[in-house]
């Protein structure tokens, strides 16, 4: 299993040193070293108008003190990662039922399938639901992961219509008493049209069936796209009102940084994070770990 140290080692490579020169403990906190961890937040892909918020108040508060500034500078990061307490599966409503969606190739198909793997570890019993019509190969592959979890599966024919297709996944929950729906959606680029109207009717007939919204709809954002992926999500958001984001790959990416706007300017929770291909490496966002896996040990 990757650990969250690891997984955000490339990000860590990047602000690491700058991190590392500003919590040094006898050296005064001065100008440039601002400026440097200023530029390295940058460039792991934290927003400016953070970077900016950040190195002010550590210019007002601490400049020209000797004091352990590492807590500081944990603190800001934790509280810009917001308080709303860890995801958990609940009991009510059922079927449970979460949306996916996001991009192409994020790692929407692999993430419906650890989720279910993570809900079954939960005692849940989940439904896999493939409403990636688009490709044949889009349902084959959530077919032979939901094989591997061990996970009951519904999909679709190729180019059958992805809304009827998740419509009959909560009719087969019913049928089958299962207690949560995992819905996969096929990538599509944000500035499609045609193809962000389709998610709204997922969406839509979703809605119908379970005669509420979906509980969850998520968006899989992959951490290698940095800031661009914040793009993308508000125009996500526009179609399909989201209440969580999946950050993805955060083991493959030097811009984690980019969590925090998730939830300052997009507003939205980070439900669970992806730190690797296995099955057990989609696990619940904990923001400690995430700022600590960026920040490094502490030094003695
Ligand atoms: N290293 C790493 N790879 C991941 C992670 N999550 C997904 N992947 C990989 O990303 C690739 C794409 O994943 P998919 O699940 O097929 O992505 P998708 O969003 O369903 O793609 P489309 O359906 O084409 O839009 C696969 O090779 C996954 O194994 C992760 O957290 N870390
Ligand atoms: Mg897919």
């Amino acid at each position: 299993m990757v650990t969250w140290l690891s997984a955000l080692s490339k990000t860590r490579n990047r602000v690491g040193a700058a991190f590392s020169r500003v919590f040094k403990r006898d050296q005064v906190l001065d100008e440039d070293t601002l400026e440097e961890l200023e530029d390295t937040l940058l460039q792991a892909d934290v927003s400016m108008r953070l970077v900016t918020e950040w190195t002010d108040q550590l210019r007002k508060s601490y400049r020209g003190l000797e004091v352990s500034r590492r807590e500081i500078i944990r603190g800001f990061l934790l509280r810009a990662l917001g308080d709303a307490p860890a995801f958990e599966w609940p009991q009510q409503p059922a079927p449970f039922t979460i949306l996916l969606v996001g991009v192409n190739g994020t790692g929407k198909t692999t993430t419906a399938a650890k989720l279910a793997w993570r809900a079954m570890q939960e005692g849940k019993q989940p439904l896999l639901a493939a409403t990636d019509t688009f490709r044949a190969a889009g349902a084959d592959q959530l077919r032979i992961w939901a094989e591997r979890v061990d996970c009951d599966v519904v999909a679709g024919q190729q180019g059958a219509d992805a809304a009827a297709v998740a419509f009959d996944a909560l009719m087969a929950a019913d049928a089958r008493k299962l207690d949560t729906v995992i819905i996969d959606t096929a990538g599509r680029m944000h500035t499609r049209q045609p193809l962000m109207n389709e998610l709204a009717k997922v969406r839509r007939s979703i809605t119908s069936r379970l005669k509420r919204d979906p509980d969850a709809t998520w968006i899989v954002l992959d951490a290698s796209m940095g800031q661009n992926a914040i793009i993308q999500a508000r125009q996500f958001n526009e179609m399909v009102p989201l209440t969580g984001a999946i950050i993805t790959k955060l083991d493959g990416s030097a811009k984690a940084g980019f969590a925090f706007s998730v939830i300052k300017e997009l507003g939205v929770p980070i439900r669970f994070a992806g730190l690797g291909e296995g099955m057990e490496d989609l696990i619940p966002f904990d923001p400690e770990a995430f700022v600590d896996g960026m920040l490094g040990p502490e030094e003695p």
